[in-house]
């Protein structure tokens, strides 16, 4: 969508207008953006329809921003950028995207040190001369050395969660052409991994007795694909394969299969390639051949139309995509068919039931404009209502965080007030739908809670997280958050490991220890769905659900859009094995809140 380029655009002229004074105007950008980002209607339809007038009926977009959303879709182009770029040639999202530097900064050091981008960020690091600057000192330029370490190691990959959408919209716009029988994601996209290298894309043609017309339609589909709108590089393109990059900056390769062999290339093409390595040994064990064509005895083929018949083929359970990464999961679908050799396969019982993508009964970490964020708790509740949520938990900061306008004790009596009258409400009204009153409350460098107990507890649950402070020694981490932990007043831990992907590792913290003492108390552990967090992530996930920890998967919303994050909490929970008995969130209200009321009494 042409929505999301010129948002883009919109964040960069932000950061670029708030290393000047006129953080006003950077405010009204940033807000323009993130309208835009939640678009259902492309920019360029609504500008057709109904010409700029329909442009300025988007919230936050008035006569300057509907001006620059038409000069982009004539020009390409955005005038108010290249103004600023002429006036400080850097690359500021590239230099942002360094921890600890934000735009003021940025601007300080193309002042004093022209730097203009990573090398010469990295050059005057290592020289020591960013320790001089004012208000830089020794400890910044080091922490601007380890950041580019990590941003050095995390290159070239994709989130998730950026990419996803993408390859939504390159499916839809493939299904289009009418010879395209069945078009699947393959590879790390359908493992769902945290972090993507490359999309791969499979898709049948239909099969007919004439191989002439199936050549012509795999000939066509390619072709489609390698003109596709933002494809800005061709890196091959066969009879039955391409491969392109998108102006995104992320690669996508193509095959083209015919039906019968669809079930083992996709098998072949999902991974990963340290599950596929196992699973050609196993069929070679039972005197067969499996690779990407079928499943083999000889020259026959004894499988390869679908995946599950291949893994049936080979006695074992049907292994979830977002479990084939060669940590333990073979074993474990073998071994139970093994042991119990009338199994069918149906029904898989070695391997857990996982958390399917439609278990989630509510969301219990959003945040309303009572702490700056976009919507008021009325609007969060219809949208998740429209989600088919029986119950959502408002959880704001609270005072510590002043820059997110965190709530005291006195806010969070008022608050509670509207809640209650929203639940009445909406009960008057017939909705079978509750709003529970919780907070994100932050844990203070020596384990306190930054707001009083006896506010906390005339809440429905809190949440307490990490938020500031986060170089500690391990052991003091450990300490701090066990702290919280037993607070009789704190349910939940907030991103338990405070990393944020492609930016920071997470802190240092022994989560054998953490696991011990959220057991002990039945402290539930967050798998925060944020596409940046994703934390826990999959092995956490794993070790609590086998130390008997309770986890929840909360989106973390800022704004009602955001509670679309919940499908990549899920798919992480899915690759830490969770099944619904783990998430706390599958459960219905009563369920929910009673272990909630537990969990206090343990403590
Ligand atoms: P990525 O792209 O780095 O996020 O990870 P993948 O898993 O998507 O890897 P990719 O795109 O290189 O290959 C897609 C799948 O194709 C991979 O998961 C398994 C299969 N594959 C590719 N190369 C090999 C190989 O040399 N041996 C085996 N067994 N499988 C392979
Ligand atoms: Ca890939
Ligand atoms: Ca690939």
């Amino acid at each position: 969508m042409i929505n999301r380029e010129i948002a883009k655009i919109f964040y960069e002229i932000s950061q670029r207008l708030e290393t000047e004074e006129t953080s006003f105007k950077s405010q009204a950008y940033q807000k323009a953006a993130l309208s835009l980002e939640a678009l259902s209607e492309d920019v360029k339809d609504t500008y057709k329809r109904q010409g700029i007038n329909g442009l300025k009926e988007i919230p936050n977009i008035g006569e300057s921003m509907a001006e620059k959303i038409v000069e982009y879709l004539k020009t390409g182009k955005i005038k108010e950028n290249q103004r600023l770029k002429k006036k400080m040639p850097v690359n500021i999202e590239e230099l942002i995207s360094v921890e600890g530097i934000g735009p003021k900064m940025v601007r300080d050091l193309y002042r004093h040190l022209k730097i203009k981008n990573l090398i010469d960020l990295e050059k005057a690091a290592k020289a020591g001369k960013i320790r001089s600057l004012p208000n830089f000192g020794l400890k910044t330029e080091q922490n601007i050395l380890q950041s580019i370490e990590f941003l050095k190691r995390s290159k070239g990959r994709f989130l998730l969660g950026e990419i996803l959408p993408k390859v939504y919209e390159i499916i839809d716009a493939l299904k289009k052409v009418k010879k395209a029988k069945q078009i699947f994601e393959a590879g790390s996209i359908r493992r769902r991994k945290e972090t993507i290298g490359d999309v791969d894309i499979l898709i049948t043609v239909d099969e007919t007795k004439n191989p002439a017309f199936a050549k012509a339609s795999a000939d066509k589909m390619i072709d489609y694909f390698v003109s596709l709108p933002g494809v800005v590089k061709i890196w091959g393109k066969g009879s039955t394969k391409a491969s392109i990059r998108l102006k995104e900056g992320f690669d996508v390769d193509l095959r083209v299969l015919p039906e019968k062999q669809f079930g083992s290339a996709l098998q072949y093409f999902t991974g990963s390639k340290e599950h596929n390595i196992i699973l050609r040994k196993i069929a070679m064990n039972q005197g067969l051949k499996l690779n990407e064509y079928g499943l083999f005895r000889g020259k026959k083929m004894i499988a390869g139309r679908n995946e599950k018949e291949i893994y049936a083929a080979l006695k074992m359970d049907y292994i979830e995509p977002e479990l084939r990464e060669n940590k333990g999961e073979i074993e474990v679908a073998l071994r139970q068919i093994q042991n119990k050799p009338n199994q069918t396969h149906d029904k898989p019982n070695g391997l857990p039931k996982i958390i399917g993508y439609s278990d989630i009964l509510g969301d219990l970490h959003i945040h309303s404009n009572y702490n700056g964020g976009e919507n008021s708790i009325l609007e969060i509740a219809e949208a998740a209502i429209n989600i088919g949520y029986q119950y959502i938990g408002i959880a704001d900061h609270t005072k510590f965080l002043r820059i997110e306008h965190g709530l005291d004790e006195k806010q969070l009596t008022i608050q509670r007030e509207e809640i209650d009258k929203i639940n009445k409400k909406l009960q008057a009204s017939g909705f079978k739908f509750y709003i529970l009153q919780g907070c994100e409350a932050n844990i203070m460098p020596d384990g306190s809670i930054d707001i009083k107990d006896e506010a906390l507890s005339r809440l429905d649950y809190v949440i307490a997280g990490v938020h500031h402070q986060m170089k500690m020694p391990k052991e003091k981490m450990t300490k701090r958050i066990i702290k919280a932990i037993n607070n009789p007043n704190v349910d939940i831990i907030s991103h338990p490991t405070g990393r944020i992907l492609k930016r920071r590792d997470e802190y240092e913290v022994d989560f054998n220890e953490i696991l011990k003492a959220t057991k002990k108390t039945g402290t539930i552990l967050e798998i925060n769905a944020n596409p940046y967090r994703l934390d826990l992530n999959d092995s956490y996930i794993k070790k609590a659900k086998e130390f008997g920890v309770k986890m929840v998967i909360n989106t973390d919303a800022h704004r009602k859009e955001q509670l679309n994050f919940m499908k990549y909490g899920i798919s992480q929970a899915r690759r830490g094995w969770a099944e619904r008995k783990d998430i706390i969130n599958c459960w219905p209200a009563e369920e929910m809140k009673n272990f909630l009321k537990d969990s206090k009494s343990r403590a």
